[in-house]
Parts: structure tokens; sequence; C-alpha cells
């Protein structure tokens, strides 16, 4: 295990490695099941990546920002969390984090396509709202993560954010509030190297987020990103941690941003096609892939099977949403004060009335 407790680059703690091996005598901590399912997930995250793609360009979804790259460390991390007790506190690249928590992916589409009811939470899920405002999350998550704490309740929040965000002063805010009320949060940051087109090298001087940990009190530590194992037993870990009252975790997951930052960028503009070449060889799907052929846990026969389960739910999912794309502007004052102040409501009438 990498604790980081000084700055400066550390190797992350790594289980798979690119090649899909793993130490002789590694069994890891989940069953045949378990691993089918990590890997459908990965798998599904990637086709929804490449179907909302499409979509998008067709004028049927807005804008989108894919995982691809990212799916060990986000399937990882939410494998380690008990979605009847665990709240997930995500960013806006957590898809497959969400699904696990109970989000449905026809209400992804519906967020897409304008409809604000797709970023409501289903009652009984664990999960809050996709959030775009870098950071702010993180303090509503040591909130949520307290506020369990003082109902009696075992859960343990795990926020994600990005290398980006974590330049925020909402980070510095929460890991602190965090520190001194032994919050049972994990804070999992994805270091997936950009932040739209800044390089990491331009976030941080130490060149370890892991790191920063020390400062606030408790451990940080520091994985592979695109293995799967690495982040599934480091948030066990931390989660582990949090349930017995001793406090939060900072994990950096060192991973990798394969696709554009969104639908609305062109990478090609600033990243070196070089670096995007090199990374190609750490997916974390292929890797995962490969590992499970020689376990013996996946054929091609099988791996035909989910490709066709999953066209067909992405398939359900999105006829289930397209009848009601859209949303209107009013909605725009929905959900802001219970008793809106006379000139709010002067407002809403007045787009109303232009609509119209
Ligand atoms: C407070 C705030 N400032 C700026 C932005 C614009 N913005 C959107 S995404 C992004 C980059 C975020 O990078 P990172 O946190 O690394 O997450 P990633 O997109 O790489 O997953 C920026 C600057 C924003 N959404 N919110
Ligand atoms: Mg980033």
């Amino acid at each position: 295990m990498a604790i980081a407790t000084t700055a400066g680059e550390l190797e992350p703690t790594r289980i798979l490695a690119p090649d899909g091996t793993v130490p002789d005598g590694y069994d890891p901590p989940l069953s045949t099941k378990e691993l089918l399912d990590a890997y459908r997930l990965m798998l599904f995250s990637r086709r929804v990546d490449e179907r909302a793609f499409s979509l998008q360009r067709q004028g049927r979804l807005g804008t989108f920002s894919p995982v691809s790259g990212q799916e060990a460390s986000v399937v990882g991390s939410a494998l380690a969390l008990d979605p009847a007790r665990d709240w997930v506190v995500p960013q806006y690249r957590e898809l497959p984090a969400m699904l696990r928590q109970g989000y449905r992916l026809e209400l992804f589409f519906l967020y897409l396509m304008g409809n604000p009811a797709g970023n409501r939470m289903p009652d009984g899920v664990n999960l809050l709202p996709i959030q775009i405002s870098l950071a702010t999350q993180l303090p509503h998550a040591v909130g949520l993560a307290w506020g369990l704490r003082h109902q009696g309740r075992d859960g343990v929040v795990c926020v994600y954010f990005g290398d980006g965000g974590s330049s925020e002063g909402d980070f510095h805010e929460a890991c602190n509030l965090a520190g001194v009320r032994r919050a049972p949060v994990v804070f999992f940051l994805q270091n997936n190297r950009w932040a739209i087109s800044t390089p990491v090298s331009k976030q941080t001087a130490t060149g370890s987020f892991a790191a920063r940990a020390a400062g606030y009190g408790f451990p940080g530590e520091l994985v592979d990103g695109n293995d799967l194992f690495a982040v599934y037993e480091a948030t066990v870990r931390a989660v582990e941690r949090a349930r017995a009252g001793k406090g939060p975790t900072l994990i950096e997951a060192r991973t990798y941003r394969m696709g554009p930052h969104n639908t609305a960028d062109d990478p090609t503009r600033y990243v070196p096609p070089e670096e995007l070449e090199a990374y190609r060889a750490f997916d974390p799907v292929a890797r995962l892939r490969t590992y499970l052929h020689a376990a013996g846990v996946l054929d091609d026969a099988i791996e035909q099977q989910l490709r066709g389960e999953i066209e067909e739910e992405i398939r359900a999912a999105l006829a289930a949403a397209e009848p009601q794309a859209g949303g209107r502007g009013e909605q725009l004052f929905d959900n802001v004060y219970a008793d809106p102040p006379a000139r709010l409501t002067q407002q809403r009438r007045a787009l109303v009335d232009d609509d119209a």
C-alpha cells in the first residue's frame, strides 16, 4: 500500500498489470459473478460513451462527458460501497458508479435531453445529483457524511472529483472539516491528467495529490486508477476506516482521460498524439478482459452475449427517454425557493409569456 505522506512522485499501488497479469498467488477479493458484473458495467459504460457521442452529433442529446479510460477507477471504487447504506456524490464523469447505486440510464438520457427530471435522484437511491460547478460537491459530501454520523447511521460517503476540481478552495474547506470531525467520507480524486486543456503539471507543483491528505490529518493513498483490483482494495480500506469511525481517506486514482473532455471539446488541439497513443496500452477495459480470459471467467461467447444485452438496454433506455425530451425554461425557477421572491415570480411569468 503506498501511503503518500510527503510531496513528490510516488509509484501508485498496482495489482493488475497492464498486460492483464497479477502477482503469483494473487486471488481477487471478488467472486466470479462480481468480476463479471464489474466487467459488464465497464463495458456498458464504454458503449454508452460511444452511443451518447453519436446521439449528440445527431442532435438527440446535449453535452456529454465520456468516462472512457476511467472505467476501472469509477467501477472499482463504486464496488467497494454498499448501495443500501453508502452514498455516492458524483462530479459529472461517474455514470457507472451512479448506475450501481440504483440510478437508471433512462434518467441519464433524460438529463442530457434537457429534462431536469433526469437529475432528480429516485427516492431510496443513495446518490446526490450530477454536479457541474467544480468542487461544490465536496462540502456537500462532508455535510452528508457528518449528518449520517449524527443520525447514528453507519453509511459512508464516496465523493468523486478531478485533478482540476482539487485546485478549488472548496477542496480545502471540505478536507479540513472532514479531518477535524472525522466524517465518514472517502475523497476519491480521479487524476486523469487533464482539466479540459489544462495539464496536470499546471495543477500542482508537488506531483502528488494524495500527499495533501497529511495536511488534513488523514491518510492519502495513490493507486493505479486503471487497475480494477488496486482501486477496489484501496476503496475497501477507506470505507472500512470510515465506517469504524476513524475518519476520511483521500484516494488519488491515477488514470487517463482517453476521450475528449466532453462533446464540445476537440482534444487534438492540445493533447500530444503520442501521449494518447502511449496510454492506449493502459486501457482498463482491455486489461480486465485479458485477465478474465486467462482466469477462465470470460470467453468470446460470454462477451458477445454481454454486448447484445448492453445494446438492448441502451436502446430501451433511449426509447423510454426520447418521448420526454426537452425542458421548459420556467423549470429554471423550480426548487430554488419555497416562497419565491416577487422579482423571480415576475421573471418567471415574463419567460412563460415570451414562450407563449
Ligand atoms: C467552478 C467552476 N469553474 C470552472 C468550470 C469549467 N470547467 C468545467 S470542467 C473543468 C475541468 C475540470 O477538470 P477535472 O476536475 O480534472 O475533471 P475532469 O473533467 O478531468 O474529469 C472546468 C474548468 C466549472 N464547471 N466550474
Ligand atoms: Mg481531470
